[in-house]
């Protein structure tokens, strides 16, 4: 089996993205899969591309896409990615575009689910002590545009291959006191666990994970 994980270049006023320093410290073998690892811009749809290529290239069995959400208190398994590249006022990309709304893809459907396992992904981190939930938007910035690009590869050319995206909070390194935190460290044990739980389970498990807002 082949895994690919990709994180994030920093953005906006960070210096570092802890996205791609908890990939950088996987192992290059996780329970006998291969794990290929990549560094993504943070630029609508020239991300997009980049893991297509990858794709194209590795041919995964399992891809899992990993950025930050600064101000999220756990690990985050993505559930769902919208066909809609909205940037906050002021946040321009790292190529400064800011589209205002647009579609990522004209001819896409309005959302794609992952179909990686994401219950049992937020259960294995759960039951080792990493801090996990479902999340169920990727919002509509970069991350949220990657997602989608993936899934939308997928099911037009591999549908076969599995693929997702993990929001990971601030790292405490990154110091904004004022708002929850994980070591890089912590994410990268979480990242494996992921990758394990994606490896173990063919068909997700069924247990409650919903919200009611
Ligand atoms: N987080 C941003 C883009 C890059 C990253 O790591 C996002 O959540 O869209």
């Amino acid at each position: 089996m082949k895994v690919l994980i990709t994180g994030f270049q920093p953005f906006g006023k960070e210096s570092m993205n802890p996205s791609f320093e908890a990939v950088r410290l996987l192992p290059d073998e996780i329970n006998g899969a291969q794990i290929i690892k990549a560094e993504i811009p943070v630029v609508f749809r020239k991300g997009g591309q980049k893991v297509q290529e990858l794709v194209c290239q590795e041919k995964p069995d399992i891809v899992i896409l990993v950025g930050q959400a600064g101000g999220r208190s756990s690990m985050n398994v993505e559930r769902v990615a919208i066909n809609c590249e909205d940037c906050p006022s002021g946040f321009p990309d790292n190529d400064g575009n800011c589209p205002q709304g647009e579609k990522a893809f004209e001819d896409g459907p309005d959302a794609y689910f992952s179909n990686l396992p994401i219950k049992a992904m937020v259960k294995k981190m759960m039951d080792n002590g990493v801090p996990a939930a479902i999340s169920n938007t990727a919002g509509t910035y970069v991350c949220n545009d990657l997602m989608y690009h993936l899934l939308y590869h997928i099911h037009h050319e591999c549908p076969n291959t599995r693929g997702g995206f993990i929001h990971v909070p601030y790292a405490t390194i990154q110091n904004h006191p004022a708002q929850a935190s994980m070591t890089i460290e912590e994410m990268s044990k979480g990242l494996k666990l992921s990758i394990e739980a994606a490896l173990e389970t063919e068909k997700d498990i069924c247990i409650a994970s919903g919200e009611t807002h």
